[in-house]
């Protein structure tokens, strides 16, 4: 139980989990039930003793045409809303919400760091300091080849390409720390592209943040 409420940290993960949860639980059933109906049909149609051996299929024999069609229906359905499901979840990936506090931070990627350049115009590179219970809106760019920016433990991701701006947006409950790093091979430095993400409480990130214009 504690290893799941700690894993949880965004409302993108709880998203994801139940969407991997549905995956699995729906992904199980069918596999169960197609198995379970292949078995059954295997020891149903069986070879037994010697007569068996000139076994021909009648013509006017149904071999569980009407269970294959129920199979097929039941996937069916299984997909459609995983489909939805899957979409609706990529939507709420790309559409932060409106609600709550929210403060859109820019991100420039380049050979080899990451620089965050808040509203007010203030940057700095390699740490990220974003208050807690708040949206943050990730405006994501590149200085020179395409990056991709990770953070792992949050389960988002955005590309970061020359030219083009790419948005990822994560809402952590709790001040805690966690680690950026670069996704997209980009040169001899890509592995130690890494950056660190501090939330802090809202207080004292904006006992900070106000501190930078003075
Ligand atoms: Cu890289």
């Amino acid at each position: 139980m504690l290893v799941l409420t700690s894993y949880l940290l965004a409302p993108s993960q709880v998203m994801f989990d139940s969407l991997v949860t549905y995956f699995l639980i729906m992904g199980s059933a069918a596999g169960a039930l197609v198995i379970g109906y292949m078995v059954y049909n295997v020891i149903k149609y069986r070879e037994r003793g010697e007569s068996s051996n000139n076994f021909t299929l009648k013509p006017t024999e149904h071999r569980g045409s009407r269970g294959a069609l129920l199979i097929l229906s039941i996937t069916m359905s299984v997909l459609a809303v995983a489909l939805f499901a899957s979409f609706q979840a990529l939507s709420l990936y790309y559409h932060p919400p409106h609600t709550g506090p929210s403060m859109t931070i820019k991100v420039y990627a380049f050979q080899f760091g990451w620089n965050f350049t808040y509203p007010n115009g203030y940057s700095q590179v390699g740490t990220l300091i974003v208050p807690a219970n708040t949206t943050i809106i990730l405006n994501i760019t590149s200085k020179d080849v395409m990056h991709s920016l990770g953070i792992p433990a949050l389960d988002v991701k955005a590309d970061a390409i020359p030219g083009f701006w790419n948005t990822l947006w994560f809402d952590v409950p709790t001040p805690s720390n966690f680690t950026i790093q670069c996704y997209e091979l980009c040169g001899a430095g890509h592995a130690y592209m890494i950056a660190k993400l501090v939330v802090l409480p809202q207080a004292e990130f904006y006992q900070w943040y106000d501190s930078l214009k003075g």
